[in-house]
């Protein structure tokens, strides 16, 4: 990553100008955000800033949820929002990147500090000439916050940007209008990287290595923040020098090729292969590399035995072996020290998992039985598949995926309708790999109307809709299935891409599994986005959801 303060020469530049130039250096190049005035000279700062390109998107929720996929695959992202409606419209998408630890910075453009001054009754306020009343919220979705003047913003900037990095997280920047336009008084600053404290990071690895040598059996599992931190080839070779097997969640579905002779399958506590489940729950040590995240989903209802008293931890800025925490370490810095290690005995080898076969006839209707496999066969290395939260989610991690194929889902924070958004930014933060949207139409109907930015900026995506007459997870995890809120108004998905003005875009309807085969070739073929709207059965679940279904007392606990 090239990290440059903008000219130091800051007199001539504005504030605005400046945070747009500080963030480019951080690798950004699309500004994500919907205008407004007193966001103006943030707009117009990214509209003349030969670096970074605005990107309008339909409304502030799926901005933030365009830019967390944006900074999935780029390390961080820009969205700028106006005061108010605007920062508040967004705060649900920034504090589920808080949750899933995707750096986004959102900058807010606030009333003129004059105005502020004079307290002012001014629109998008309460009209109480308060104008602390939003800061508060915003900053509650970010890991760290200032509100910027021409005196500080050179300082701030380094300070949020620094505190963002170590954690990961998004940062909330408020700009008052007039403040935005006047000249940046520069300061004598450099950019601070996050790095580890040498002795600190010897004394980790000392103790990592102890508890290595010691244990009888090891294994690795490298969590979600690998991705967030673009560190899949170190968490790699760590896993290689320490020659263990390793298990994943879904959280970090495909974080290593599925086919590596170290990958001993995905851990779902009870519903985990037996074998998976042994090798995790019953090793000496589990290395956890980044912090996995044993909530509800990924531990299918808390149902494992996961002995935390075996567990090294290693977060992002420390190291945790029981009680005992050690601050100042790396996550990047602990995986190149693995690295270098050499293993005792022969790596571990587990059995590979292949493709499952494609079956049933082409004039078959769609079940999902012949559905996910034939996502497997269709995906191919060089994707990105964005799963929306739903049975779609439920049905695609199970399925052995090929190697190089990325997933990213939203699997903790699980806001329906962020896949849609979040597939636009992942396709435009690298378009030299296909992005694939896989959702229900359940959740499509919450930002369906940001396939017409797909269209706009040339996010060459391919979407996979599946219409299957509502919440098919909700109507599996309740006793009665067809309680009227889980219904929906019945669009004509398929016609969305040509209504939200996406010109050549390849688009069907599909009811048979012959007519999902031809639409998969013609999809892949498609130059520009394509479009394919799935007809599923209205109670045809996956096999994951099924057995949900098959345990809700076990679940949710019986009626009192
Ligand atoms: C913002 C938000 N609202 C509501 C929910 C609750 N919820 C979880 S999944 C779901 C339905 C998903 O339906 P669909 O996208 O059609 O997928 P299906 O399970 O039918 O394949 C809902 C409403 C949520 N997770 N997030
Ligand atoms: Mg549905």
């Amino acid at each position: 990553m090239t990290k440059q303060l903008p000219k130091t020469d800051t007199s001539a530049v504005n504030v605005a100008d400046y945070i747009v130039e500080r963030l480019a250096a951080e690798g950004i190049d699309h500004c994500f955000g919907v205008a407004g005035d007193y966001v103006f000279p943030i707009c117009d700062a990214v509209d003349s800033s030969a670096k970074v390109k605005w990107i309008g998107c339909a409304n502030e929720l799926n901005a933030s949820y365009a830019a967390d996929g944006y900074a999935r695959i780029r390390g961080a992202a820009m969205l700028a929002t106006t005061y108010g409606v605007g920062e508040l419209s967004a705060i649900n998408g920034v504090m589920g990147a808080k949750a899933e630890r995707s750096l986004v910075f959102h900058v807010v453009g606030m009333p003129s500090y004059q105005h502020q001054r004079l307290h002012k009754i001014a629109h998008h306020t309460l009209g109480d000439g308060v104008f602390g009343n939003f800061v508060e919220l915003s900053a509650g979705a970010a890991c760290c916050h200032a509100v910027i003047n021409p005196e500080n913003c050179v300082v701030e900037m380094e300070r949020i940007i620094a505190e963002a990095r170590r954690n990961n997280q998004p940062a909330y920047i408020a700009v008052p209008s007039d403040y935005a336009l006047s000249p940046v008084v520069s300061a004598d600053v450099k950019p601070i990287v996050p790095r580890s404290n040498e002795a600190a990071l010897q004394k980790a690895m000392a103790i990592i290595a102890e508890r290595i040598n010691k244990a009888k059996s090891i294994v690795a599992f490298p969590a979600f923040t690998i991705s967030r931190l673009g560190l899949q080839k170190e968490a790699q070779k760590a896993i290689e020098a320490l020659g263990c097997p390793f298990v994943t969640t879904l959280m970090e579905k495909c974080v290593i090729g599925e086919s590596h002779p170290q990958f001993a399958g995905m851990y779902a506590g009870a519903v985990s292969e037996p074998k998976t489940r042994q090798i995790i729950e019953g090793a000496d040590l589990v290395l956890d590399l980044g912090g996995v995240n044993l909530n509800d989903i990924t531990t299918a209802a808390y149902s494992g035995q996961l002995d935390l008293s075996r567990f090294v931890t290693v977060g992002l800025d420390d190291v945790r072996i029981g009680d005992q925490v050690i601050a100042n370490v790396r996550l990047e810095d602990i995986l190149s020290e693995l690295a270098k290690l050499k293993p005792s005995s022969a790596p571990y080898k587990g059995k590979p998992q292949g493709l499952a076969p494609v079956n049933g006839r082409p004039s078959d209707k769609i079940t999902m039985a012949a559905l996910y496999p034939r996502y497997a066969a269709f995906l191919r290395a060089g994707d990105t598949v964005v799963l929306e939260t739903g049975s779609s989610s439920l049905g695609v991690t199970p399925t052995i995926l090929p190697d190089g194929v990325r997933v990213e889902a939203q699997v903790l924070w699980g806001s329906i309708g962020w896949a849609t958004p979040a597939a636009f930014g992942v396709a435009l933060a690298d378009p030299s790999r296909r992005t694939i949207l896989i959702t229900g139409e359940g959740s499509h109907q919450l930002t369906a109307n940001d396939v017409g930015a797909m269209g706009r900026f040339g996010a060459n995506v391919i979407v996979f809709v599946l219409n299957n007459s509502g919440y098919l997870i909700e109507r599996a995890l309740e006793e009665n299935p067809d309680w009227t809120y889980n219904d929906l108004a019945p669009w004509n998905y398929a016609e969305l891409p040509k209504a939200l003005g996406c010109a050549n875009w390849y688009t069907a309807r599909v009811t048979t599994l012959g007519e999902l085969d031809e639409a998969m070739k013609s999809a892949r073929a498609s130059k520009a986005g394509a479009y394919i709207e799935i007809m599923g059965g209205k109670m045809d679940m996956p096999p994951a959801l099924a057995f949900a279904h098959g345990q809700l007392k076990a679940m949710y606990g019986d009626t009192p």
